[in-house]
């Protein structure tokens, strides 16, 4: 096994209390197109075309026909063995009396470590700061473009022109996919829950991230600066491996396996 694996897995035996950063990488293996890699979702688009407000009040039919049609395929893909490491972790961790010491922050919309961890309880009651923390939203929630109306929604929605596109019922103004688009903040309390969380664990693990939107990606260097050891599962190096103490080149799904399984934190270094 490489080394960096073995130290990477010394650094998960060590820990207390673990964050995942997660990006589009994770769900490569599940087959959910990444942003800038080859084939990436951003090779016919510029994500200033389409994932924004103006571009949403300018055509919000095209707009909604790229979120639908990646609904569409989202909605096929399934949790890969990364995601389920992680949900695995997570669902120990809980049965040793410390369901926030594996806490999940990801840029990802597409569902899937929400799927895994529900996979990985099968049907036990849980903790809710065992839920991923979603900083961008998820595809699968829509919300009014004006008030604060929302609703979970998987099923399809009407693309084919304006007047089909879905409308609020409380005030009848557009739907709009429940995710943050570029120039939008964050919600607040989601970002705050996961400034907490970075800066009080002490093992971060980056995974599948160019590292490149912000402020998203600042949460490693919050991890980093409050003393946690920093590993970075990718293909590649980002702008994020330099503050890495450990990097390790390998697909998540084969990655996160050997760094997790049969791992739950110690409650006492927590
Ligand atoms: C904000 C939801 C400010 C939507 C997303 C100029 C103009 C306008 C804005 C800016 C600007 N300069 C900077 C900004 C800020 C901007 C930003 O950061 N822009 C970037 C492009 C420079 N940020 C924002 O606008 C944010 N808001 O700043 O508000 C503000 C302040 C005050 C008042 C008002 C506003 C909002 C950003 C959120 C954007 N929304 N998603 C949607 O999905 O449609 S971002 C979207 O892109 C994802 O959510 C994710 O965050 C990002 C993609 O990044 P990655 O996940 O890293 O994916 P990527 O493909 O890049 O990389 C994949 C990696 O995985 C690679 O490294 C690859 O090697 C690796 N990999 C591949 N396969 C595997 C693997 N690794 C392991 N295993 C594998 N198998
Ligand atoms: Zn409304």
């Amino acid at each position: 096994m490489e080394t960096s694996i073995l130290e990477a897995r010394e650094a998960v035996e060590a820990a207390g209390r673990v964050v995942v950063f997660t990006g589009a990488g994770i769900s490569a293996e599940s087959g959910v197109p990444t942003f800038r890699g080859s084939g990436g979702l951003w090779r016919s688009f510029r994500p200033e075309q389409l994932a924004n407000p103006m571009a949403f009040s300018r055509d919000p039919r095209l707009v909604w026909e790229w979120y639908q049609w990646r609904r569409t395929l989202v909605r096929e893909c399934a949790p890969n063995p990364g995601h389920r490491a992680v949900a695995e972790a997570q669902v120990r961790a809980a049965a040793q009396g410390s369901p926030d010491a594996v806490r999940v922050i990801t840029q990802n919309v597409d569902g899937l470590h929400a799927r895994a961890l529900s996979e990985a309880l099968a049907g036990k009651a849980h903790d809710p700061a065992m839920e991923p923390i979603e900083l961008h939203g998820s595809l699968f929630r829509l919300t009014c473009s004006v008030c604060d109306y929302g609703q979970p929604r998987r099923a399809a929605v009407e693309t084919s022109s304006r007047a089909a596109l879905p409308r609020c019922p409380e005030c009848g103004k557009l739907m709009r996919p429940a995710v943050v688009w570029f120039g939008e903040m964050l919600e607040p309390d989601v970002l705050d829950e996961a400034h907490a969380a970075a800066g009080s664990c002490d093992l971060c693990l980056v995974v599948g991230t160019s590292a490149v939107v912000e402020p998203a990606a600042s949460l490693p260097r919050v991890a980093a600066a409050a003393g946690a050891t920093v590993v970075e599962v990718n293909l590649e190096p980002t702008a994020l491996t330099p503050i890495a103490d450990i990097a390790v080149f390998g697909p998540a799904g084969e990655t996160l396996p050997a760094l997790l399984d049969g791992w739950a934190p110690d409650p006492a270094v927590g």
